[in-house]
């Protein structure tokens, strides 16, 4: 347990209606009633009216004031939460108060951090407080929300478990060799490993989805001139963001815009069309494009269904065998009202083979940009399902489950070629660590730090 006791004004910076100033220490309660003049005594987790007073009694402010009694607090430690009115000079000066009063102004995440030693909640609780305040879309903060409440810690508990049991069980049939007592036979030991093994590998996986949620993804518009990029742009962004104009040529920067398809955070790139430059400034606009082309995770490759396709868009699907593309044929309000069964649109998927499924659209009349949305979201989210509960959503959180998979991995070979169980344990230990970096339980204090830092002051 910490002794000593920390401050810090909890809500954003800048005027606002309530601000909050949060207290958590031994000492907190002391501290806060010394500012305050109550009518009634605090008592746990109820609310109270107090004027906030300086030293001379004068009043500063009118407030609400909560304090929760350790250990049933965010913290676990006696936290007071001092709500005053929103002006920056009144919740400044609160603090300062309180660190007259022997408090000490708290670090950036702190709080969670204290909540983290006191065992109120695991390293993947506490990051999941951070990504659900940096949520930028629902979806982020649905998911964060769920790791709030311990599913990720909730879904590796019973391969957890598991793991000790069979590490118990070895340990046992090693110390008592002597004595008679059966050592597991290695195809026990390689089906209890594999019935950890799966459930892991499938977290592993998670982090597909994961990632793509939290980091969000970068999606380059390409192609010809005058194809009608921009146009679907800014269908896209469902706004006039981009300049569309007849004459090839228009757009000679990139133009990027944030926007979230199901919940994905998205960075949408228009960028100038490929062509022969025709002068300085469109050259050096082409060369953005083919960085923003080479920088994004998915590619959006828009075609001109009425012109077809030409010798220079077959090389670029070529070249992007290997990278996420969607092909769109644009205008097809152009080619009459039956062009489902249009000979030209036909026959260029069928040359694309690979990519049979092109999209067609007109992003002057609105047709086929939701089916083309949904195709965009599906290959945002890969092969991943869409998991709500226990999803890896961060590189530290999935190292440490690749530790573990890799000791279960080198596990189940040592088991199957008979390797001594002394041996085999110490890849079962590894698998063990892994699962308590996740948790936070093995993570050194400098990583800790690293990882806090990244909150915000007042969390
Ligand atoms: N009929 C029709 N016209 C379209 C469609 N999409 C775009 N256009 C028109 O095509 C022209 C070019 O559109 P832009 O969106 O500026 O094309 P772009 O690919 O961004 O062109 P650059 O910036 O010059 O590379 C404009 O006159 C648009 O109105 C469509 O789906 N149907
Ligand atoms: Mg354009």
């Amino acid at each position: 347990m910490t002794t000593d006791t920390i401050a810090a004004i909890s809500t954003a910076q800048g005027r606002s209606g309530i601000g909050v100033v949060r207290l958590s220490g031994p000492d907190a309660r002391s501290i806060a009633t010394r500012m305050l003049r109550l009518r009634d005594d605090l008592a746990p987790n109820h609310a109270r009216f107090a004027s906030i007073i300086d030293e001379h009694g004068a009043r500063i402010d009118a407030g609400v004031v909560t304090w929760f009694a350790a250990p049933h607090s965010y913290t676990g430690e006696d936290v007071v939460e001092i709500a005053a009115h929103g002006s920056p000079v009144v919740l400044e000066w609160i603090v300062r108060r309180a660190i007259t009063l022997g408090a000490r102004a708290a670090r950036p995440g702190e709080f969670t951090e204290r909540a983290f030693l006191n065992h109120r909640i695991d390293l993947t609780q506490a990051e999941a407080v951070r990504d659900l305040i940096d949520a930028q879309t629902l979806e982020q903060a649905r998911v964060a929300a769920e790791q709030v409440g311990g599913s990720l810690a909730a879904r590796i508990r019973p391969a957890k478990e598991n793991i000790i049991a069979l590490i118990a069980e070895m340990e046992a049939g090693i110390d008592f060799a002597e004595d008679d007592i059966d050592t597991l036979p290695s195809e026990a030991i390689v089906e209890r490993l594999n019935a950890v093994r799966a459930p892991m590998e499938e977290l592993l996986a998670s982090f597909a989805y994961g990632r793509v949620l939290h980091a969000g993804v970068k999606m380059a518009i390409i192609g010809r001139p005058n194809a009608g990029k921009s146009s679907l742009f800014n269908r896209l962004v469902e706004s006039d963001r981009a300049i569309v104009t007849a004459i090839a040529g228009t757009t000679r920067d990139v133009v990027s815009e944030r926007v979230s398809l199901g919940g994905i955070p998205v960075e949408l790139m228009d960028t100038a069309g490929l062509r022969e430059a025709t002068d300085e400034v469109e050259r050096i606009g082409i060369a953005r494009s083919q960085q923003a082309m080479a920088e994004a995770d998915i590619v959006l490759l828009v075609l001109d269904a009425e012109a077809g396709i030409n010798e220079e868009e077959r090389h670029l699907i070529g070249a992007m065998r290997n990278r996420s593309l969607l092909i769109v044929q644009n205008k097809i309000d152009l080619l009459g009202s039956d062009h489902t069964d249009d000979a030209t649109l036909n026959a260029l998927s069928e040359s694309l083979g690979h990519y049979t499924a092109t999209h067609r659209v007109s992003a002057k009349t609105g047709e086929g940009i939701e089916d083309l949305r949904a195709a965009i979201l599906n290959l945002l989210r890969g092969s991943a399902v869409q998991e709500r509960s226990g999803v890896l959503t961060n590189v530290r959180q999935q190292q440490a489950v690749h530790r573990s998979v890799d000791g279960l991995h080198r596990a189940h070979q040592a088991a199957t070629s008979n390797l001594p169980h002394e041996m085999l344990l110490l890849d079962i230990y590894e698998a063990l660590r892994g699962m308590d970096e996740l948790t936070g339980e093995t993570t050194p204090d400098d990583v800790l730090g690293l990882i806090f830092s990244t909150f915000c002051i007042g969390k």
